[in-house]
């Protein structure tokens, strides 16, 4: 710690938060993450390759490593801040940190913990939901989802699949849950450990659908024995001046209910691009909103299964995207075996 006339100063230089936004986020690196005011963060999000440090920041809890390899030379942590002064907590083994709004969120475990994936899924979405019930903050509006071997078959039953049971098991017992599933991404990691992210919050989100896409909750039942639990995507209006968000789930190369080419990775990111057109059309037409397309997007994570496809996603992307967007593309497994790429973002508009 620095000191200057005898008091002490933080050795950040608290560049951000600069908006006042209830929410927001920044992709950075390991250089640049010390401008952020600890006081403002939520959460810190670092992807790496097994074995790579986690970014730790001051006594901020709610930092992890999440095994994906990055696969570009861009910012590889994602930085949750808000405007509003950030409180911290933990409820067993659920970590986080809050605002007067909402709340983020991480849980980690073991899943030699567990008896099994879905037992592990069944438990960390019930902490959760417990916590999240008591602490006021009741509303999920995002989660993200990682483990390893997602789509290795254990007992007759892929992981991905097993997982899904676990937390629909846990979601069901909210009256009504089906109104009001998060959006979600689930995607398959390089190292042990079952891991949750989150965002809650103490006033609802909006659901919204892909008018391209079947509900992920009403995919047949050879898609699994339980009916995967997340909305398309979370409309959010902060309470705050005319700010809001959309949290767009991880889209697929998926129509109706039907993988769409399973041989090229080029032809999946294509489709991906008109469901996230279709979703964001369907958000501007319903809610009256400025916004019109992937280009909107402030930023993007892509996951993509295999390293060597990498020049032809963004070959693909860079018709669609202007070259300012931030995006992360990282090396991740998608949760269906056929499934080479997968695409998130998050919209900030100005209503
Ligand atoms: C899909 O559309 C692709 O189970 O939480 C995307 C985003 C997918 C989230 C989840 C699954 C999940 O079905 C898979």
């Amino acid at each position: 710690m620095e000191k200057l006339n005898g008091m002490s100063v933080s050795p950040f230089r608290k560049k951000y938060p600069k908006s006042g936004k209830t929410l927001e986020a920044v992709y950075t690196n390991r250089r640049s993450v010390s401008e952020l005011d600890p006081a403002h963060i939520l959460g810190l999000v670092t992807y790496g390759a097994p074995l790579e440090p986690d970014t730790q920041h001051a006594d901020i809890r709610t930092s992890l490593r999440i095994s994906l390899p990055s696969l570009s030379e861009s910012n590889n942590i994602e930085a949750w801040i808000s405007g509003d002064p950030v409180k911290t907590g933990q409820m067993r083994n659920l970590h986080y940190r809050h605002t007067g709004d909402l709340m983020f969120g991480t849980i980690e475990m073991n899943e030699s913990d567990c008896s099994s994936i879905s037992e592990c899924s069944r438990s960390a979405y019930t902490e959760i939901i417990e916590a999240i019930q008591q602490l006021g903050y009741q509303h999920l509006l995002r989660m993200w989802n990682y483990f390893p071997d997602i789509n290795k078959d254990t007992d007759g039953l892929e992981r991905y699949r097993a997982f899904t049971v676990g937390r629909h098991q846990a979601l069901s017992v909210i009256p009504d849950f089906e109104r009001y599933l998060p959006s979600a991404s689930a995607v398959g990691t390089q190292e042990n450990g079952f891991q949750i992210v989150f965002l809650a919050a103490t006033k609802p989100g909006i659901q919204v659908e892909n008018p391209r896409q079947i509900s992920a909750f009403h995919y047949p039942e050879t898609y699994g024995p339980k009916s995967p639990s997340f909305a398309r995507a979370t409309l959010k209006h902060w309470p705050e001046g005319k700010h809001s968000q959309l949290f767009i789930s991880g889209t697929a190369s998926i129509v109706g209910h039907e993988t769409l080419y399973p041989e090229s990775t080029s032809k999946q990111t294509e489709e991906i691009i008109n469901n996230i057109n279709s979703l964001i059309e369907n958000v501007r037409d319903s809610h009256q909103l400025n916004v019109n397309n992937i280009a909107d997007i402030s930023f993007l994570k892509v996951y993509i299964r295999h390293p060597k496809d990498i020049n032809d996603v963004k070959k693909v992307l860079k018709a669609h995207l202007k070259p300012s967007q931030p995006i992360m593309f990282l090396q991740g497994d998608i949760c269906r075996r056929e499934l080479l790429v997968e695409i998130e973002g998050v919209i900030d508009i100005q209503r």
